[in-house]
């Protein structure tokens, strides 16, 4: 299980008053073909200097239990980096909470932003308690934010907006045009790509190759190990490394059919939020074992987007999955940290046979050197010299982590 799994069941209690009336019901699992519903996709976020995150992670929970997927970029967030996040996650609104002051200003620029981009269809909209006066609301709405909600305003009436307002019929004012084109068609593209749209998979199939395909890492490992973390040190260092070459990012959590989803891992990463990374969250849709039913199509359409290394974050996996098996990569990495029980466990673990190289993180912590000789055993039964590699991914300039970086990446 992922730690940042959704928690339904501990949404929670409404706003100033009930929460809607929504629950929608889990249905069967798709089959790998099917068509996916496309879904109301938003982003949120807090703005930059503000760290108020306890209304928009309530509101978050309301939309995920209402059948919206959320991007959760979290606070303290520039509006470049919103916008960024916004366009290439293709999401139909953006949700800004704001508290400390500024938000003409702030709510403003986000909106500027996205025009630049040609990136007008994707609506702003937002709130912040007692500091946004009607009168700010009202100069906001003037710039092109399409509603401020204040103190008071109960979490079903945040929903039903949302549900009129963005639903899956886009709007007007996407433009072949702007700064981040590329990303911004790359993303709309994913998006037939995830849901196996008919009409748009041609334009999948159509996109041009672009030089020679990059290599591809599959990050997998229990939830809650660092696989998140990891990869945004791995990030660092390429990026670093590599000065002008760009990455990709194809991140999963878990959802159910019909439901929404916390699509979290920007939240926790901070190098990846940079305008050589393009990151994609996925909900997995109802698919056990650590991927969605349209990764295979999006990682596809990836390989051909131009990027010099593209990953892809597993949820977090249980002991029999196997994520990769049906959608291959060129290297296949296991994170674990050193709780994994005792010794027999090991045994049982899949991904411990097929994984290329296994990361030990929190290496740091007490039993890590116990785990570290077991686990080597493990590796040793198999015979294919696979190597482990201890790391403390939250560290910065770890060197178990720089050792992952030039043996898997670089
Ligand atoms: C809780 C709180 C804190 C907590 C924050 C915890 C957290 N992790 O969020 C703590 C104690 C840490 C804190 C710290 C600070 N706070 Co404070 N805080 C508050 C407080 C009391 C409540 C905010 C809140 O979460 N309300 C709960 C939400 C759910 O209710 P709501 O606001 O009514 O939300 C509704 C609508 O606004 C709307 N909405 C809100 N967001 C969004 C987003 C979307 C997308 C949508 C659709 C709708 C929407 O929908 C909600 C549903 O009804 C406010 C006072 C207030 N009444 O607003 C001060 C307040 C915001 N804080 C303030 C200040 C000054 C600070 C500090 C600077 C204090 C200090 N000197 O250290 C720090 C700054 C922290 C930081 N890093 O930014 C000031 C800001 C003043 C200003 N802007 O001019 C306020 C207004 C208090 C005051 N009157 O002085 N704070």
């Amino acid at each position: 299980m992922k730690s940042k799994s959704v928690q339904r069941r501990d949404t929670a209690p409404g706003v100033a008053g009930k929460r809607s009336k929504c629950a929608a019901t889990p249905t069967q699992v798709p089959r790998r073909t099917q068509l996916l519903e496309p879904s109301i996709r938003l982003l949120t976020a807090v703005p930059i200097c503000d760290g108020h995150d306890s209304a928009i992670n309530t509101i978050n929970l309301e939309f995920i239990r209402c059948g919206i997927e959320v991007v959760y970029l979290g606070y303290h967030r520039s509006a470049r980096d919103i916008v960024r996040a916004a366009t290439q996650e293709d999401v139909r609104a953006i949700g800004l909470s704001s508290y400390n002051g500024g938000h003409v200003e702030f709510f403003t620029e986000v909106v500027e932003l996205l025009k630049r981009q040609g990136a007008n269809d994707i609506g702003v909209f937002g709130g912040g308690g007692g500091t946004i006066t009607k009168a700010d609301a009202a100069i906001m709405q003037k710039k092109g934010v399409d509603r401020i909600f204040f103190a008071g305003t109960p979490l079903s009436e945040i929903v039903k907006f949302v549900k009129i307002a963005y639903n899956t019929h886009r709007r007007a004012g996407w433009r072949a045009g702007g700064e981040t084109i590329s990303d911004r068609r790359i993303a709309r593209m994913l998006t037939a790509a995830e849901t196996g749209d008919r009409d748009e998979a041609a334009c999948f199939r159509a996109a041009p190759a672009k030089g020679i395909g990059p290599t591809t890492i599959g990050i997998t490992g229990p939830g809650g190990a660092g696989k998140t973390t990891l990869i945004d040190e791995l990030v660092l260092r390429f990026l670093k490394a590599s000065p002008r070459t760009r990455l990709a990012i194809l991140s999963h959590d878990p959802s159910l059919i019909g439901q929404g989803a916390l699509l979290g891992d920007r939240a926790s990463m901070v190098y990846s939020q940079d305008d050589r990374v393009f990151m994609r969250s996925l909900a997995t849709r109802g698919q056990a074992g650590g991927l969605s039913p349209g990764s295979g199509r999006c990682l596809q359409l990836l390989k051909r987007g131009g990027f010099d290394r593209v990953f892809v974050e597993t949820v977090g996996i249980g002991q029999e999955a196997a994520p990769f098996g049906g959608e291959p990569v060129d290297r296949v990495i296991l994170v674990m940290s050193p709780e994994y029980g005792s010794r027999l466990q090991l045994q049982k673990i899949v991904m411990l046979d097929v994984a290329d190289i296994v990361v030990l993180n929190k290496s740091d912590l007490s039993g890590a050197k116990t785990a570290a000789a077991e686990i080597e055993q493990r590796l040793a039964l198999n015979g294919r010299g696979q190597k482990l590699i201890p790391t403390v991914a939250r560290r910065h300039r770890d060197s178990g982590v720089d050792e992952l970086f030039r043996l898997a990446i670089s």
